[in-house]
This record gives structure tokens, C-alpha cells and sequence, in this order.
């Protein structure tokens, strides 16, 4: 029986997969979770929600017929990740996670790491600053306890209402991101600090290369524990997984 894959997205290695199924000619459909208004088409088949926690999501692969899963979902999609897992098993279908290591810290970072945006918050539990709040919209709310400090806020889209701090200026922008231009942003807004993911790969690491060029310290937030499963970091890895 032909592949029939499944690949949960949302980040730039799901978009090479994705690009690989098509010239292999593969079927599969590409999974959106629906937290951005116009997630980008990827040239497969696409589908956008939640499946309806790992019950629904063994009934859509059951459904479906789907024969593998790839979990390239980011490493901070961890309740997705943990779903994947419970479901894949359930309905004994083979699931690969194709993920990107984390970053580590070079000469010339200045790092502090918390375990989590809680522990980010408390981090910025000091005198006002001016901060680069690069973590996208979903957890805002937990910084406004510290109102004090300019937040220069990157969104992938713009917000509905209005946002929980006086003093910030809201960037509408979907990555990949460079360098230059975050080294020539933070300069421009005169940002002393930078709270980041532990996010790995190439598209959101520019922030993390322009605190370095600039000297500024990282409030880096560690990965959430994800569940057991098979990994490869390169999407040729995952091609040659289901070769066989
Ligand atoms: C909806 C799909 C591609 C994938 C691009 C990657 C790179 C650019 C960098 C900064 C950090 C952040 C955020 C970020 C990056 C890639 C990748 C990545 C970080 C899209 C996308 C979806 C999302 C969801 C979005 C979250 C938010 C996180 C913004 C599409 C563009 C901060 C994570 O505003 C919101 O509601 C944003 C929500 C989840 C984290 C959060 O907790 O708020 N990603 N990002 C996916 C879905 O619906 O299933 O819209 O096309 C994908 C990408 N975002 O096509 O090349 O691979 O990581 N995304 C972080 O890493 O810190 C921005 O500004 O420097
Ligand atoms: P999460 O907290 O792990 O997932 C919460 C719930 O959202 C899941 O239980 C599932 O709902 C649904 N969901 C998540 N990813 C999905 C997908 N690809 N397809 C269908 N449903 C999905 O996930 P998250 O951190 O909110 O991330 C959501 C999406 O944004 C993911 O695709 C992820 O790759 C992408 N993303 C996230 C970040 C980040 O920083 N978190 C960064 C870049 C991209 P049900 O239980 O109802 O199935």
C-alpha cells in the first residue's frame, strides 16, 4: 500500500519535508494547529485545528488511512508531540519526530537560562528596561506584571485587541528572520535585553546572533520535556525512514 502520511507542522523543516513529499510524488496531508490567520500553503493537501486531543487525533489517523506520522512540530509543541506519541501507539501506526537540536551558547553570549516563561517573567522582575519579546502572542499576558519596561513585540499577526503593556511597539512579522536586520531593529528600538525560545533551527536564531554581536543579554527559555520517540534532525532522514 502507497505512503499516506500525516506530517504536523508549523515550522521551516516541515515546510523542506513537505517540499520533499512533493517531488517524491508522495501523498500525505500537512497539519496546522490554526494559530496564525494564513498559515502558508505548502503544496500539499493542508488541514488546520485541533484534533481533539490524542482520541482524535488516533480517530483522524484510523479515518484517514494514514500508514506514518511525522511529528515536525516546533520543540515547544510539546502537548502535540506527547498527543502523537499516545495516539500513534494506540492505533499502531510508525511515527517519526523530525526536530532541530537546541542552541547552545557560544564565546560572546550572555545567557541567562530560565526553565520557562514563568521563569522569564520572574527574570524580568527588575528595574525598567527595554526589552525584545520574541516568544509570538500566546503568552503575552504573563509579562504584564511587569509593566515598567518598553516591550518591542514581535507578532506573526496583528493582534485583535489591545495589547498588556503602555510601553511597547508591536512588529508584525513571520520568520525566517536575519541577522542584519535584528542587529539594525534592537538598535533602533535601543533594546537592552532579549527574551527568547530555545527554539534551535535557522528561523528564529537571528535574534539570538545580533544579542550576541551587540553584547546584550539573552533571557533563554529551555525546551519543555518531550515523550520518547524516534528522531532525525534532517528531512533526508525522514525520506530514507520511509523508504523502508
Ligand atoms: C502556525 C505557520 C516556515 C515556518 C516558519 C521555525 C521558524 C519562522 C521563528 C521571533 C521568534 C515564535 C513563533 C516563530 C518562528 C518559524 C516558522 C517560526 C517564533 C509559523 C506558523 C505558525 C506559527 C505559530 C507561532 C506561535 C508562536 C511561534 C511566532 C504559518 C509562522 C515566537 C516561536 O502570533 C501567534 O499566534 C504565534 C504563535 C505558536 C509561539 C507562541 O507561543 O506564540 N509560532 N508560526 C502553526 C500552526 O498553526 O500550526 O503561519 O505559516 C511558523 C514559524 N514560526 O514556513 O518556514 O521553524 O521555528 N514562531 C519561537 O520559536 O520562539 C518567532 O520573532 O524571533
Ligand atoms: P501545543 O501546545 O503542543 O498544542 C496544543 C494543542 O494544539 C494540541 O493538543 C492540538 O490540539 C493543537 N495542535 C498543535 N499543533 C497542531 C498541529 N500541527 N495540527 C493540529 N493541531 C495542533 O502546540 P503550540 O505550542 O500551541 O503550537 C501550535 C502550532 O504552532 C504547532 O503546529 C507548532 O509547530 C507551531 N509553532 C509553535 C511554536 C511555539 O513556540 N509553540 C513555534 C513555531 C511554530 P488537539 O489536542 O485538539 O489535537
Amino acid at each position: 500500500m502507497s505512503p499516506n502520511l500525516l506530517i504536523l507542522g508549523g515550522t521551516t523543516e516541515a515546510r523542506a519535508l513537505c517540499q520533499a513529499v512533493v517531488d517524491a510524488r508522495l501523498h500525505g496531508v500537512l497539519s496546522y494547529a490554526g494559530r496564525t490567520r494564513n498559515p502558508v500553503d505548502l503544496g500539499l493537501p493542508q488541514r488546520v485545528g485541533g484534533f481533539g486531543g490524542a482520541a482524535g487525533l488516533a480517530d483522524y489517523i484510523r479515518a484517514q488511512g494514514i500508514t506514518h506520522v511525522i511529528d515536525a512540530t516546533h520543540p515547544f509543541a510539546a502537548q502535540m508531540s506527547k498527543n502523537a506519541v499516545i495516539a500513534c501507539a494506540e492505533v499502531d501506526v510508525p511515527l517519526m519526530a523530525l526536530t532541530r537540536a537546541p542552541w547552545t551558547a557560544e564565546a560572546g553570549d550572555r545567557w541567562q537560562h530560565v526553565p520557562d516563561i514563568d521563569g522569564a517573567v520572574r527574570a524580568l522582575d527588575q528595574a525598567p528596561t527595554r526589552v525584545m519579546l520574541a516568544v509570538g502572542r500566546m503568552h503575552l499576558e504573563a509579562f504584564a506584571v511587569n509593566p515598567a519596561h518598553f516591550y518591542l513585540l514581535r507578532l506573526v499577526d496583528s493582534p485583535e485587541g489591545p495589547l498588556p503593556f503602555p510601553n511597547h511597539h508591536a512588529l508584525i512579522a513571520r520568520g525566517p528572520f536575519n541577522v542584519d536586520d535584528d542587529i539594525a531593529l534592537m538598535r533602533r528600538h535601543d533594546i537592552r535585553a532579549i527574551v527568547s525560545k530555545n527554539a534551535g533551527g535557522n528561523g528564529a536564531k537571528s535574534k539570538i546572533l545580533a544579542a550576541r554581536a551587540l553584547g546584550l543579554p539573552v533571557i533563554m527559555i529551555d525546551r519543555p520535556d518531550l515523550p520518547q520517540r524516534a528522531q532525525v534532525h534532517h528531512v533526508q532522514g525522514v525520506m530514507d525512514w520511509l523508504a523502508h
